[in-house]
């Protein structure tokens, strides 16, 4: 069977994608060997279990595949165990709670509306609903994490888990330091690198290995793999790991994206990964840089990584408005809270923007002020209700575009 309908949409998408500067932080283009895999006919394969000891006959090449991306994690990130089951980031984050905690004990993240990840004990989270959360903030004057409140909630809470971590963080997260005070009060530390997975793997942000003693991650953010996550942890908690990834939660992994992972973490461990991940980070500076100049609040002041998250407060105009403003100007974006926002969540202050998709694309710093000149004409349009502005942008971003083919 042809199915011309959904072709034709997946055909539109891939030319929207082309079309568009992608700016959505957590969002990035696979190469042709991730998409591949992706696609494959081991989708086809029910492995319930691990290589060597499955329910289901006819492994003989699932099993080695799901051994090469397990070994690539391992020595990408210099991991004792690597579990590559997870379907995606939620799930993964839930098998660390099924494998270390109980029902009714105390876990400690970062706030939702701080840059926290819903699954670190967000109230509408199922992590918030059956753990006791206790949520940790930003300071208001810096934007960044103050580890003297971290470390005073923790001793009054005594956590059983704590994350590091999240979903709009612009600055480095300091590893050590949280592990300080996990030791401190005998929690397990948790990092969340998802965002910034990429980023480690290329050298360009701190690791948290020998840190946390869980490192949970997405694979298709800024480490440029298929939809799913891993779990790496040290050789103490291997096990439970894995028995909470399987049967604890899920059935039978996604071969496919199993394979497609292993490809991606064979790119990462290439010396040309090296050099994407420092260029998004260098992009994302200049970018900074040429949107402070043209008067936007950045929250923390900048960035020191992939991900900057604008303040319009100043300008007089919603996060959501602006957002759907610059997608109408080719540029794709999220709305998001910023901390300490007195807009709602569905109407927030703040837009977040990353650099990863772009920066796979070919940009660099040489075209960063014309991006943020190009934001900074969609918010005056936005503030106008001037959709021939708007329009004429994203002529000139097709126009820049064309010249970086996918
Ligand atoms: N949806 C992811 C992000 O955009 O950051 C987090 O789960």
């Amino acid at each position: 069977m042809h199915d011309s309908q959904v072709f034709d949409l997946i055909r539109a998408e891939t030319q929207r994608q082309h079309d568009t500067l992608r700016m959505i932080a957590s969002e990035n283009y696979v190469s042709r060997a991730v998409l591949e895999a992706t696609g494959s006919v081991l989708t086809n394969k029910y492995s319930e279990g691990y290589p060597g000891k499955r329910y289901y006959e006819g492994q003989r090449f699932i099993d080695p595949i799901e051994e090469l991306a397990i070994e690539r994690a391992k020595s990408l990130f210099g991991v004792e165990h690597a579990n590559v089951q997870p379907y995606s980031g939620s799930p993964a984050n839930l098998a660390v709670y099924l494998a270390l905690a109980k029902p009714g004990d105390t876990v400690m993240g970062m706030a939702l509306p701080m840059g926290g990840h819903l699954t670190h004990g967000w109230p509408v989270s199922a992590t918030g609903a059956w753990f006791k959360p206790v949520q940790y903030t930003v300071r208001r004057d810096t934007g960044r994490v103050d580890f003297d409140e971290v470390r005073d909630l923790a001793l009054r809470s005594r956590p059983r888990l704590i994350f590091a971590g999240g979903t709009a963080i612009p600055r480095t997260i300091d590893f050590p330091r949280f592990a300080e005070i996990a030791r401190e009060v005998d929690a397990v530390l948790v990092a969340d690198i998802a965002h910034i997975a990429g980023l480690i793997a290329g050298g360009a942000h701190p690791s948290p290995v020998g840190h946390a003693g869980i490192i949970s991650t997405t694979t298709h953010k800024t480490l440029r793999g298929p939809r799913g996550a891993m779990l790496m942890c040290d050789a103490e908690h291997a096990k439970a790991i894995d028995k909470a990834v399987f049967p604890g939660l899920q059935g039978g992994p996604h071969n496919h994206t199993t394979a497609a992972i292993a490809v991606a973490l064979g790119e990462a461990a290439l010396p040309s990964f090296r050099v994407y991940a420092e260029q998004v980070v260098a992009n994302a500076r200049a970018l900074a840089t040429a949107l402070i100049e043209r008067g936007f609040d950045l929250v923390s002041g900048g960035t020191d990584n992939h991900l900057i998250l604008l303040d319009l407060t100043g300008k007089g105009i919603g996060g959501k408005p602006v957002a759907k403003a610059l997608d109408r100007a080719g540029i794709e974006t999220n709305y998001n809270t910023v901390p300490y926002d007195t807009r709602k969540p569905f109407d927030p202050s703040g837009v977040r923007l990353g650099t990863p998709a772009l920066t796979t694309r070919g940009l660099t710093e040489a075209q960063m002020p014309q991006v943020a000149n190009w934001i900074s004409r969609a918010v005056d349009a936005a503030l106008k209700s001037d959709d021939e502005a708007l329009d004429t942008i994203a002529g000139e971003v097709r126009d820049l575009l064309s010249a970086y083919p996918i």
